[in-house]
């Protein structure tokens, strides 16, 4: 399937720099990241790319890696026994989902097009100001279905790469909500106070989206906070990740990929490119 069909392409022509309805987008996107952390671009999959991606999706869900490790802290990472037992590195919740890894979506696939059409890394470029962007290299975890089956839940977390797009493709008919707290940390501060009251059930600088099958949801993971709660529904909500880096090269943390994702390669056995001293 060619790019221009599976997105709507009248709407977002991506691929034609100067555009004025490109160019819009992209200054949409900027005022929105700028603001919190977090842009949406309505519609952004056509009827026929939403129909392609989610048979993709639901023919590969059964094959879902579930990981054993259920309790799970906001760095995906282990427990830090020289602090307290209340600090967010010791505080653990239920992570519950499951991934359909980059390994199983290959070439012929419409998300496998998607994710590597040129236009579409410029374009995203162009809304983050950057000069250039890549592909994560994480061979098992840069393009992902995040597959939350009824009573399913992602616990708080903060993502490895800093740029994040993913696209629903369908949601839960109940819960299953995007929650995020924008900025809460920053790339050489912790933040852990501010990180430990949203723990604690401070609600005030949460924010929930709204979001429908088909819509793409730009975020900057590595520093805002985010979980999707319960679902609550019957049917299994599908999400397709695609992730983006600034350097060249980079991959995740081999114990937290094996984690998630269950498996690892030889390129997580090697020294990573890393963009920040974060946890993770
Ligand atoms: O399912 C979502 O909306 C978010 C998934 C996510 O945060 C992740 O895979 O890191
Ligand atoms: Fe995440």
């Amino acid at each position: 399937m060619d790019c221009r069909e599976i997105i709507d392409h009248k709407t977002y022509p991506l691929d034609e720099v100067g555009n004025s309805l490109r160019e819009q987008t992209i200054d949409q996107v900027r005022a929105d990241l700028v603001e919190d952390g977090c842009a949406v671009i309505r519609h952004f999959i056509s009827e026929a790319g939403l129909q392609q991606l989610l048979s993709e999706a639901n023919d590969r869900k059964a094959q879902a890696y579930y990981s054993p490790k259920k309790m799970c802290n906001i760095y995906l990472g282990d427990a830090d026994p020289e602090l307290p037992d209340d600090h967010p590195r010791n505080i653990f919740i239920p992570r519950t989902n499951g991934f359909v890894t980059a390994d199983l979506l290959g070439e012929d696939t419409a998300a496998y097009q998607l994710y590597y059409w040129q236009p579409l890394l410029r374009f995203l470029a162009d809304c983050l100001g950057k000069r250039e962007l890549f592909i994560y290299e994480d061979p098992v975890s840069n393009m992902i279905i995040n597959v939350g089956g009824p009573g399913e839940q992602f616990n708080w977390h903060f993502d490895t790469n800093e740029f994040t797009i993913t696209m629903l493709l369908n949601p839960a008919s109940s819960g299953g909500h995007f929650e995020y707290v924008p900025a809460l940390r920053s790339q050489d501060d912790e933040c852990y106070d501010e990180v430990k009251k949203v723990l604690d059930g401070d609600r005030s600088r949460v924010k929930r989206l709204a979001l429908n099958a088909g819509d793409l949801q730009f975020f900057l993971g590595r520093f805002s906070l985010h979980q999707v709660t319960e679902n609550t529904g019957d049917e299994d909500r599908l999400l397709l990740i695609m992730s983006f880096t600034e350097k060249p090269g980079m991959v995740g943390n081999a114990v937290r990929v094996k984690d998630l994702y269950g498996k690892i390669t030889e390129v997580h056995e090697m020294d990573r490119v890393r963009s920040d001293g974060l946890i993770d």
